[in-house]
């Protein structure tokens, strides 16, 4: 099923022609209505009438998180508080949030965009959905919920914590698909077999999950665990929240709502658009009224297929997010993005669902200790399996990362879970 046709299957062409319509269109909204963007197109000598093709694109300068922050709270509007219906917010790691607002128009290409993509992951007005995002000023719960039931599904609440609780209404309600983090449906896999639920006691079919990365080993996991169909969607607060891009039904890639969302692919370093491979995803809001983004550099790895996709929708798809460029960790020299140690974790099968990763430095020499969650805790009375099992857990993580780890393993429910995003790398080094 495709939940529109028209938007999501047109020719590449008539795409094409669309978004430079659109992009043109909004460029001289922003130019006309913030001051922010007037400033940097002024200092540059760059007038909206110069964007005259889709590669001009990359002759406006790119908008990053700090820019969002400096205007705080309401700098990028474009528009007068009356025309905002919404205000959401993304904690940063540090200091004020960044602030987005939203007017109806929005809201409504929003509930399209979660629409198109819950439908692309096999959801259908028939299903009964368990939202476990917190609903509040982060993006998840209500931009889910919206565009669930714009398409007419069922749509539970949940929101997040509790989760003995949200065992119970996802058996007693029928949940037939799950929204949360994936490291969340894991731990709701996890306390179920706990509990002494049985998969057959839920109605699981789809889970929808997204706002951190996952690998396709940690989605594999929470499948057998909970007995679903696990599809990735991505999306940022600063570009609307989820609903940039999800998962079809055929594992290609994250198909992106590029008539709303354009996307770019840099070199992080150098800025330079790349036409192949992996980089940096930049994002354009080519329809937003209330905070129109340009050129938005997300930080986000990740590559980009323009084949067809056998699912019949034409759109560009997005590979997994690798990681972001600021959460590479740079470790003797070499570049390690979490994921990849992740993936290593993943797919052996002693390990459990949890693991976290410590950098430290002793006596000018960097250290990367992995703690690891056992499946089962038999094995730790044992010393000779044990250290057999460390010692396979070391080798594997040097194949990939190619530098020597330390390697801890802990009692199977031990480490810290997460409701939202799970926090998985202390760098204790700064
Ligand atoms: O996490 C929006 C969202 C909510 C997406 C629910 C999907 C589902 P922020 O809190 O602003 O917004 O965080 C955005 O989260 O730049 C990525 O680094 C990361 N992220 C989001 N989705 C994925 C994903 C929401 N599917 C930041 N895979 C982004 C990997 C993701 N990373």
């Amino acid at each position: 099923m495709i939940y529109n046709k028209l938007a999501e299957t047109m020719t590449r062409r008539e795409m094409g022609e669309l978004q430079l319509e659109r992009l043109k269109k909004i460029v001289r909204y922003a130019y006309n209505k913030v001051e922010f963007y007037r400033k940097k197109f002024d200092e540059i000598g760059l007038k909206p009438s110069d964007i005259k093709t889709l590669k001009d694109i990359q002759r406006i300068p790119f908008t990053v998180k700090s820019d969002l922050r400096d205007n705080y709270p309401y700098g990028l509007s474009a528009v007068s508080m009356d025309k905002v219906v919404r205000i959401h917010a993304s904690s940063g790691t540090s200091g004020k949030p960044t602030v987005v607002v939203y007017t109806k128009n929005d809201l409504d290409m929003w509930s399209e965009c979660i629409a198109r993509l819950v439908v692309a992951a096999g959801c259908s007005e028939k299903d009964v959905v368990q939202i476990c995002f917190g609903y509040g000023l982060f993006t998840g719960g209500f931009g889910l919920h919206y565009g669930l039931e714009r398409l007419g599904a069922a749509v539970i609440p949940a929101s997040s914590g509790n989760s003995e609780r949200q065992l119970m209404l996802m058996k007693d309600f029928g949940a037939t698909a799950l929204v949360s983090t994936p490291s969340y449906a894991l731990y709701l896999g996890e306390l179920a077999e706990k509990l002494g639920y049985a998969k057959s006691d839920f109605k699981l079919k789809t889970g929808l999950f997204g706002s951190e990365a996952s690998t396709p080993e940690i989605m594999k996991q929470i499948e057998d665990k909970l007995g679903l169909k696990a599809t990735n969607n991505y999306g940022l607060s600063e570009i609307i929240g989820p609903g940039v891009s999800g998962d079809c039904l055929f594992d290609t890639g994250m198909h992106i709502n590029e008539d709303h969302f354009y996307p770019e692919i840099i070199d992080e370093n150098t800025g330079e658009i790349l036409t192949d491979g992996f980089g940096e995803l930049v994002l354009t809001t080519l329809t937003k009224e209330g905070m129109p983004i340009l050129r938005y550099r997300t930080k986000d790895i990740t590559r980009l297929f323009y084949e067809p996709c056998a699912c019949g929708r034409t759109t560009v798809r997005m590979d997994r997010i690798k990681g972001r460029s600021d959460d590479m960790l740079k470790i003797r020299g070499v570049n390690i993005f979490p994921s990849q140690i992740e993936s290593v974790l993943m797919g052996m099968p002693e390990i459990g669902g949890q693991y976290e990763i410590i950098v430290k430095r002793e006596n000018f020499m960097d250290i990367l200790e992995v703690l690891v969650e056992l499946k089962d805790a038999s094995l730790l009375e044992n010393y000779k399996d044990l250290d057999a099992l460390r010692a396979k857990i070391r080798h594997n993580l040097k194949t990939v990362l190619q530098i020597d780890t330390v390697v801890k393993l802990v009692e199977p429910l031990s480490l810290k879970r997460y409701e939202g995003k799970a926090k998985r790398v202390t760098d204790l080094r700064s």
